[in-house]
């Protein structure tokens, strides 16, 4: 299988982030995407190329371009505003109460994207954890340009390709960056094939967190049908989206469905959503998913509560590719570091059809069998 790679990503790195105001190690680190790319090249089966550059159109075609203006300045407005700090994240967010009362109008007419940029921070970000450094606009283009020469190459006659994105982008919508994620390569991804084929296109999200970006940007659309199987928002975040009751409006009324599990999910209760998830892909026409792959569902992933192995990543790349589509395969989460690399190998044979075949000790954590 061919796999996209960019080392822009490497300009994009951290070693803290913040949780609930306090300085944690960072989780989205460069090594992520280095341990993916090491373990591809081992193997043997899964040559590698750059991207190609496909400039802002298609970005801006799901995206709000003032969002783009900000994350292209942010790191220069940081140091012209003297603020001596290893990365930008927000200082005030418009909380939607702050403007209790106020009618819609009076909304648009007075609320603005301010100067500062600890303000405007707030003003397009989510959440107080997604660091944002010198490199992270090169890198999030970047990210964007993997995803759409994967496109190219799968609209060209592979079968299946792997990007390997990062930062990732399912938390990021059409007006708003966050949760490590700044342009969401998976809806754009999906966006420039439905635009440029005229098909129905599939977006199946198997990242740990719900693809709250995703689900926005598509919410009222009919030619794009988001899947996604993800920890339950009661407990984990994005908290605010994600719940089994919403399924879309307008023409995009029934394209939604969102499977939430419970901590502690087992291979089979995954596998059991995941044939749930196949399903109601296989029921609309199209021919390409786009697939938002993140691997924080491995059990000793230090942000996810589920109980995944290794082995099951197989089978999930072996049912999800048995829908005989085409797939544009993006790298999402995963922070568990020593055994993404195995996890993506397992994950992208089993797309192939080729067998398991792991690395000899090289198992981390409890093995597991796969059931269901
Ligand atoms: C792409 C992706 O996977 N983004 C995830 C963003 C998650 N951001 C919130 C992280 C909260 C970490 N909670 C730590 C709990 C430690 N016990
Ligand atoms: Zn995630």
């Amino acid at each position: 299988m061919q796999v996209v790679y960019s080392p822009a990503h490497l300009g994009h790195d951290v070693s803290v982030e913040t949780y609930m105001g306090s300085p944690v190690p960072a989780n989205e680190v460069a090594e992520r995407a280095e341990r993916i790319r090491s373990a591809l090249e081992s193997d043997g089966g899964f040559p590698i190329s750059g991207p190609t550059a496909h400039g802002l159109e298609p970005i801006t075609a799901v995206h709000e371009p003032g969002l783009v203006r900000f994350l292209e300045e942010a790191w220069s407005a940081v140091r012209s505003q003297g603020i001596e700090r290893p990365f930008l994240s927000a200082d005030t967010y418009p909380n939607r109460s702050m403007f209790e009362g106020m009618s819609d109008d009076a909304i648009r007419d007075i609320v603005r994207e301010p100067r500062h940029i600890g303000g405007r921070a707030g003003f397009w970000g989510l959440d107080s954890a997604a660091p944002l450094v010198a490199g992270t606009y090169v890198a999030a283009l970047a990210a964007v340009d993997v995803a759409l020469t994967a496109v190219d190459l799968v609209l060209g006659g592979e079968r299946a390709v792997y990007g390997l994105c990062r930062p990732p982008g399912h938390h990021a919508a059409r007006s708003m960056y966050g949760g490590y994620c700044f342009f969401n390569n998976a809806a754009i991804a999906a966006d420039s094939i439905a635009r440029s084929t005229g098909e129905r296109v599939a977006v199946l999200d198997v990242d740990f967190h719900h693809g709250n970006g995703t689900q926005q940007i598509f919410w009222r659309r009919g030619d794009v049908r988001y899947v996604s199987i993800h920890a339950d928002p009661d407990r984990q975040y994005p908290y605010f989206l994600g719940r089994a009751d919403e399924t879309g409006e307008g023409e995009g009324s029934g394209e939604n469905l969102n499977i939430p599990l419970q901590a502690g999910a087992t291979n089979g209760d995954y596998l059991d959503s995941l044939d749930r998830a196949l399903e109601a892909i296989a029921a609309a026409p199209g021919s390409v998913i786009v697939v938002s792959l993140g691997f924080d569902t491995y059990g000793l992933d230090p942000i996810g509560d589920f109980a995944l192995t290794t082995d099951v990543y197989h089978e999930i790349g072996k049912r999800t590719a048995a829908l005989r589509r085409r797939l544009v395969i993006l790298q999402e989460g995963g922070y568990h570091r020593p055994s993404l690399g195995e996890n993506a190998r397992a994950w992208l044979r089993g797309a192939e059809g080729r067998a398991f075949d792991p690395l000899p000790a090289n198992g981390f954590g409890p093995g597991g069998t796969v059931t269901g």
